[in-house]
């Protein structure tokens, strides 16, 4: 089967410089020739070329950093993708900021009824306008993709919602602000935090989700932010935070998904080899790409 790699090279979605360098990165890693090696035909759509903000303008036009620029590189994301699914590819995606996700989405969801999202990360991304501690959009995606938060993310690709609240499970998350929390009460998100993963182990972790969300949907994204991994394992991300999923949990996590061929879609964000020592994360997440794709299965 066939695979569409597309970059997005953006950091607008954060405050963090850096995250823009992370499709370079997993490329520099060998992620083309590691999937080559698997037996996949790919596409190399190359990276999308991403507006910078006027550095001379006055002020911020909106409370959401960045919001024309991000806009806009989703909405050419969204397009790629869409052409992709369209090919029957499974489109993976590198990042670049969190915010990315919106595009990816846009471009998946129109293809499915029941789209299912595993949300791998130490945060739940699930802030709005009016929770955002930040005014970070990568803290934002998944609210967005559920149809909440600023008009012109929630309109990307000209639809709304992409997923519906029933379809999510996140994993990993240790750090979720109280907008946050609310909002996965009040949908009944489903969350395996830390204290889950480290409470049930991995394993049961992630067959509880296979089993969750296999009967509900007709397609799974995977979404991987690899702050949602340890920092001592993945130091080049902008927003660490301490006490995360290790490296064997995680090729676990991908090994596991691969044997169930659920998975239609992926993307590997946040990676920031500014902050990283000698490439270790970007080679990190190509590994969790190996799994995912099947190595073991090989
Ligand atoms: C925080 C951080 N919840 C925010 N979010 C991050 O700014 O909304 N997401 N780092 O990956
Ligand atoms: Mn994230
Ligand atoms: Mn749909
Ligand atoms: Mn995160």
């Amino acid at each position: 089967s066939n695979i569409s790699i597309i970059g997005v090279p953006m950091d607008l979605g954060q405050s963090r410089r850096g995250v823009d360098m992370g499709p370079s990165a997993m490329r520099y890693a060998g992620a083309v020739e590691r999937l080559e090696a698997l037996g996949y035909k790919l596409h190399d759509h190359g990276d999308i070329s991403i507006t910078r903000p006027d550095k001379y303008e006055t002020g911020q036009a909106y409370k959401l950093k960045n919001l024309l620029q991000v806009v806009e590189a989703n909405e050419i994301l969204a397009m790629i993708i869409d052409q992709a699914v369209e090919k029957g590819n499974f489109p993976l995606v590198f990042g670049g900021d969190h915010s990315i996700a919106i595009g990816s989405l846009a471009g998946i969801a129109k293809h499915y009824d029941q789209l299912g999202v595993i949300w791998y990360d130490a945060h739940g991304d699930l802030n709005t306008e009016e929770t955002s501690p930040s005014g970070n959009i990568h803290g934002m995606p998944l609210a967005v993709s559920l149809g909440l938060g600023h008009e012109k993310l929630t309109s990307i690709a000209g639809y709304t919602p992409k997923v519906k609240s029933e379809n999510i499970v996140i994993i990993g998350a240790r750090s979720l602000d109280p907008g946050e929390k609310e909002l996965i009460r009040r949908k009944g998100i489903q969350v395996f935090t830390m204290h889950e993963v480290d409470r049930l182990g991995m394993a049961i972790v992630i067959e509880r989700a296979i089993s969750y969300l296999k009967p509900r949907t007709d397609g799974v994204h995977l979404s991987v932010d690899l702050d949602g991994l340890d920092p001592s394992e993945a130091p080049g991300v902008g927003t660490p935070v301490i006490g995360g999923m290790t490296y064997r949990e995680s090729h676990l996590a991908m090994e596991m998904l691969a044997e169930t061929g659920m998975i239609t879609s992926a993307e590997f964000v946040e990676v920031n080899p500014i902050l990283d020592e000698k490439n270790k994360t970007a080679t990190l997440a190509v590994g969790l790409m190996g799994s995912l794709f099947g190595e073991k299965l090989k």
